[in-house]
């Protein structure tokens, strides 16, 4: 008799979420049968392992841990993206190694010690900081999510891009950021009375600049020197990085080199020309700050094709620029039926959240979703709810549900649905 967990929650076998808390439950591991003897032993067994080294690789046996579609435009080397390969990680941390990068004018060669922090404009004392001088401030840590503007715009395709999880979605990571809050900083400054705005600029050729409120800066804006227990990667803002938790990727200026403090928004082009939302009305939306509440099942996905038909674990992440997942929904029937799906213990506000559940694939055709919902009660909207409103040809902002086919065969792609 199945057990209670064993039972359908929704259409098309998707079990009970507490199916993988229990022992047993695949049941596909291999039987032990033969005493194993010493001649059975594998080499790795038999002889002393290789040395020390300086700085830790993977495996080598584990081949998929890269970043993928490195794309530059036209005529050059790092004006581009790489994206994090979502579908080979699991938990909620991104290895620094395989961070998802986005460069307007690639990595700057920045010496620490000949980098400055200005903060200028409408406060009470102009001041500049070397790095010496940040290392007396308190710091804090956060777990945290960066999601460009521009991940999953392949999905505003008319016709579904047959490309893997990374490719579609590989434009957010998620890191234990540390760092100093800004607050801090603008407390040695001095802030006038008729401040509204910060620009902050980095120190690439780009320049890259973005307007900020006030509010979010004193909130909980950080001066990011560190990125997962080590100096910030020169690709993610080396020496130091502002990081603006669950706001849209582009604010979060690396290289940090000025804030002026000011009255009203500057208007840049990295603000204005892009990262704007065109309305089929014609209108520009300006400043979309936090990130949408979104999901991606990672697994299974297109490349991480399944085997034989029997119970599956579905896995994925969650996240929102409004604060914690509360919940994630999983669908294995083209979404007329719903079942909540785990979430794995760190449950933390603008961070990547797992999911899992348990699912008894049939070897038929099916196809699966993932819909978030967070604390402020924001769901994600279906692709057609995305879409609505948007100009044709834009592509920033889209948190829309997504959908994997999965084929009798067991390949997985991706279908609108
Ligand atoms: N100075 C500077 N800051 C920048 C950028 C840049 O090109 N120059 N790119 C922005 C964009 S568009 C994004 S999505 C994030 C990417 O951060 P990451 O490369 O650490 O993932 O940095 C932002 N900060
Ligand atoms: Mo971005």
């Amino acid at each position: 008799m199945a057990d209670v967990d064993e039972m359908p929650v929704a259409g098309n076998g998707l079990l009970n979420r507490r199916l993988f808390l229990q022992a047993g439950a695949a049941g596909t591991a291999a039987l032990l049968t033969a005493q194993a003897s010493a001649q059975d032993q594998p080499i790795w067994m038999r002889a002393p392992g290789a040395g020390m080294s300086e700085s830790g690789t993977p495996s080598k046996y584990e081949s998929e841990l890269y970043r993928r579609a490195i794309a530059s435009q036209p005529g050059t080397t790092g004006a581009g993206v790489s994206r994090t390969p979502l579908e080979h990680l699991d938990g909620i941390i991104t290895p620094s190694r395989l961070h998802f990068e986005r460069h307007h004018s690639g990595i700057p060669d920045i010496d620490p010690d000949r980098h400055r922090l200005i903060i200028h404009g409408l406060v009470e004392r102009p001041l500049s900081f070397s790095m010496d001088a940040l290392a007396r401030y308190p710091t804090v840590s956060r777990i945290q999510f960066l999601e460009c503007s521009g991940n999953s715009g392949g999905m505003l395709a008319a016709e579904p891009a047959q490309s893997s999880c990374a490719e579609l979605h590989g434009l957010v990571s998620a890191s234990e950021w540390g760092g100093i809050p800004l607050s801090a900083l603008l407390a040695e400054t001095g802030v006038k009375a008729n401040a509204r705005w910060i620009v902050a600029s980095g120190a690439d050729a780009a320049k890259m600049s973005r307007s900020v409120p006030i509010d979010k800066i004193m909130d909980d804006a950080i001066v990011a020197l560190y990125q997962n227990g080590e100096p910030l990667r020169p690709s993610n803002g080396y020496p130091m990085r502002l990081f603006l938790p669950g706001w849209e990727g582009n604010m979060s200026v690396k290289w940090l080199h000025t804030i002026k403090v000011v009255d009203q928004p500057a208007m840049t082009k990295d603000e204005t020309a892009k990262y704007s939302d065109l309305q089929d009305n014609g209108e520009l939306q300006l400043f979309t700050f936090p990130m949408g509440v979104k999901s991606v099942i990672t697994s299974p996905s297109p490349g991480l094709n399944l085997g034989r038909a029997g119970v599956y674990r579905i896995s994925g992440i969650a996240w929102s620029g409004a604060g914690k997942i509360r919940r994630v929904e999983v669908s294995a029937d083209s979404g007329n039926s719903w079942a909540d799906a785990a979430l794995d213990e760190h449950v933390l506000p603008e961070c990547l959240t797992r999911f899992r559940s348990a699912w008894r694939w049939n070897g038929g055709p099916a196809v699966i979703l993932s819909r978030a919902i967070d604390e402020a009660g924001n769901v994600q909207p279906t692709r057609a709810a995305a879409l609505q409103g948007r100009a044709v040809g834009t592509f920033y902002h889209y948190n829309g549900i997504q959908a994997w086919q999965v084929n009798s065969d067991g390949k997985v792609n991706n279908v609108y649905a």
